[in-house]
């Protein structure tokens, strides 16, 4: 596909619910400061939204939100569903950015969230059936570690997570491997930020990876440090499918990025930070739910073969 052509695709892949935000402060049951960064996946029917909440102390923690149709008459639950264990040196500071996906062999939800822990941010793991009790399985790697999703199975016996270490100030895209979601090894670079590019400062993981027939769709964030502010926008790339440690396609422009004002402003300008992901299949479309401006809930939504037809127009990709 030509550059122009792509570029025209990337700017109307996404189109905005009229009805943003979703969720905000005012909504919520008991007092808050901000609600941000939702997991999201379907359950028995439902868009469930595992949301980040800031409480008044600016400690965050985890609640449900629910919805029919995934963007409206959202019901959430009256008080939170996970919350930090202060006697759980892993998350003195609170619980933030939850990524879920569904495990296939384990029949069960893993919920990849990053934990405030003494020696600073981690990825830490549960799972659940109901979404009302969580088994925590702990920290995975050591800090600094954020923006991390297992993938619904495993690839030659082994489950594969993404994650974003911080090595040397460098913030790049990681892949890592385990036979038992325990021990984890075989890290690798999967993608690095790009020097000039939106995405030059800082990169991870947005929502949890979604497969399609093509190969496993990764959607990302991109910061861009600019004299005001740092633009947080979000770009796609396609990983192999039973080898998703190799990149297939990167696209070069972003596909979200800050424009509205709820995006614009409010407790951090001019973010939006994807974090769930949802294939609607009755409509064929790519839902994508993200926190704006840090301190509300948003939604966009795409049309799921214009997805793969800009995917697959991408540039293929030699090493990270
Ligand atoms: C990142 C994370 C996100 C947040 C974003 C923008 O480092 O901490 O939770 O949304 O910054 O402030």
């Amino acid at each position: 596909m030509n550059p122009l052509s792509r570029q025209k695709l990337a700017a109307t892949l996404f189109e905005r619910f009229e009805g943003n935000p979703i969720l905000t402060a005012e909504m919520w049951p008991y007092p808050i400061n901000s609600v941000f960064n939702p997991g999201a996946i379907r359950v028995n029917g439902e868009v469930l939204l595992l949301n980040r909440v800031e409480d008044l102390r600016g400690s965050s923690h985890l609640t449900c939100a629910r919805s029919k149709d995934g963007l409206t008459n959202w019901v959430v639950d009256e008080s939170p569903s996970m919350r930090a264990d202060p006697s759980n040196k892993e998350e003195l500071y609170g619980l933030e950015d939850p990524r879920i996906v569904w495990l296939e062999e384990q029949r069960q939800f893993a919920i990849t969230y990053v934990s405030f822990s003494e020696g600073g941010p981690i990825v830490s793991l549960a799972i659940t059936r109901n979404f009302k009790t969580f088994a925590r399985l702990g920290g995975l790697l050591p800090p600094e570690d954020k923006d991390a999703c297992l993938f619904p199975r495993r690839f030659n016996g082994r489950f594969a997570l993404i994650h974003r270490p911080v090595v040397r100030g460098e913030a790049h895209i990681w892949l890592s491997l385990s036979p038992d979601l325990k021990h984890w090894g075989d890290h690798r670079v999967l993608l690095k930020t790009r020097i000039a590019f939106w995405d030059g400062a800082r990169i991870g993981l947005a929502c949890q990876p979604i497969e399609l027939p093509e190969g496993w769709l990764i959607l990302y964030h991109g910061v861009r440090v600019t004299t005001s502010s740092q633009l947080y926008r979000t770009g796609m790339a396609l990983l192999d499918k039973n080898e998703p440690w190799r990149v297939l396609r990167r696209g070069e422009e972003w596909i979200l990025g800050p424009k509205e004002p709820y995006e614009r402003i409010g407790d951090v300008n001019d973010v939006t930070f994807v974090s769930g992901g949802i294939i609607m299949e009755e409509t064929n479309s790519l839902y994508i739910y993200y926190g704006a401006a840090d301190d509300k809930v948003a939604v966009a939504v795409a049309d799921l073969d214009r997805v793969r037809e800009y995917i697959m127009g991408c540039p293929q990709v030699e090493g990270p």
